[in-house]
């Protein structure tokens, strides 16, 4: 098949997941067609059957601030499904993605052809963004509009049907993957040494650090394993809470214990290095972080909100504790640093469970969708 794939480029788990999709497609003998304002923070180097197309804008005065990318994605989403001949466009978190593909298949279908649109819902598009009286019809129309709609969650699935109604949209249920030759355990503590002294536990934590992702009780749950036992922190990925992390990490007086890493680009290689994976979201539609994490045999202390119970098993290969139950996670994390046969037995369950969610697995129900949608 030939496949249009339209994402953020931005480090998140929406672009994470289309770029590893396409990836895989491309694997599979699929030839795809990345277009967004950027390459994808995942996409890089060449890979054969993969092409990145920039979205280019034209400045000019009178737009200021808000020149028109949406319109500018749709022109090349039209371009770029007409020249390479897509069967398809796959478009990656509903706003703009999904209403732009709409315009490009209209602009299409003048010309007499037939783009089919598969829209996938990752999170905030549904729970926060889409639900804003300024895009909700918008949303709305554009999933009603596609021509297959996925969720990453039966929670967000559930969500979409309580929020929008949509009562033409068969939303399915496709979960997120994770790839096992990237994310998998470590064969020796080179990973570990790397990044702290060798009698330290090692917590992680990877987000955006948006403030759902709650960065701050992160910083608080480490302080208090942090007066039980020799620990260090790393936290991967940066965003608007960064300095406010950073703040609290000083003011709790353990600066000397956390390491701020910044954007990485092969993040297994630090998670490879952990004890414990720490996920305190507000909510989560799913929590790729997680499920990586658990790839690479680590166990994670994680909010029982959203999605995420359909991905981490409570008691198995974590824990889960009501969001903001910083005392709870707290005593969650220090039972699983405390007790090596515990931590042993979930990193075991860890791995185990991420493999539900290998690629492997999962494509393959993106490819039998395509095949529907085109009467294959
Ligand atoms: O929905 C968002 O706010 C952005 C998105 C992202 O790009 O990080 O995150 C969502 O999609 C991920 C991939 O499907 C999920 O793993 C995250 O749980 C989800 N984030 C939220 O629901 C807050």
């Amino acid at each position: 098949m030939r496949i249009g794939i339209t994402c953020y480029p931005t480090y998140g788990g929406s672009g994470a997941v289309a770029t590893e999709l396409g990836l895989e497609l491309a694997r599979r003998g699929h030839d795809v067609h990345f277009i967004s304002y950027a390459s994808p923070f995942r996409l890089r180097g060449f890979a054969e059957r993969v092409t990145f197309h920039e979205v280019t804008q034209l400045e000019y005065p009178l737009f200021e601030q808000s020149s028109p990318y949406a319109l500018a994605l749709a022109v090349k989403q039209h371009e770029v499904a007409k020249r390479e001949q897509l069967d398809l466009m796959h478009v990656h978190y509903a706003i703009p993605h999904a209403a732009t593909a709409w315009l490009a298949k209209q602009m299409l279908r003048n010309e007499g052809l037939d783009l089919k649109i598969v829209t996938t819902l990752h999170g905030t598009d549904i729970t926060l963004v889409g639900q804003d009286p300024s895009y909700f019809t918008l949303t709305k129309f554009s999933i009603e509009q596609s021509d297959a709609v996925t969720a990453v969650s039966t929670y967000l699935r559930e969500e979409t049907y309580r929020a929008f109604g949509c009562g033409n949209c068969d939303v399915r249920v496709i979960p997120n993957f994770v790839s096992t030759s990237d994310y998998h355990p470590a064969t020796d503590d080179s990973y570990r040494k790397r990044l702290a002294p060798k009698d330290h536990r090692v917590l992680v934590h990877v987000s955006n650090f948006r403030p759902v992702k709650r960065v701050t009780d992160v910083v608080k749950i480490f302080a208090t394993v942090r007066k039980a036992l020799p620990a260090t922190l790393v936290l991967v990925g940066d965003g608007p809470d960064r300095d406010v992390a950073e703040q609290a990490v000083d003011s709790n007086g353990l600066r000397k214990d956390v390491r701020f890493l910044g954007k990485v680009e092969d993040v297994g290689d630090v998670l490879r290095g952990g004890d414990l994976f720490l996920l305190p979201s507000a909510t989560e539609s799913f929590g790729l972080a997680a499920l990586e994490a658990m790839a690479c045999a680590v166990p994670v202390v994680a909010s029982a909100a959203g999605g995420i119970p359909e991905v981490v098993k409570d008691g198995e290969s974590g824990f889960l504790v009501p969001p903001g139950d910083v005392p709870g996670m707290s005593e969650r994390a220090l039972r699983i640093l405390k007790d090596s046969a515990l931590q042993e037995r979930m990193r075991r369950s860890a791995v185990q469970r991420a493999l539900e969610f290998s690629a492997d697995r999962v494509v393959p129900r993106y490819e039998h969708l395509y095949e529907e949608v085109l009467g294959q």
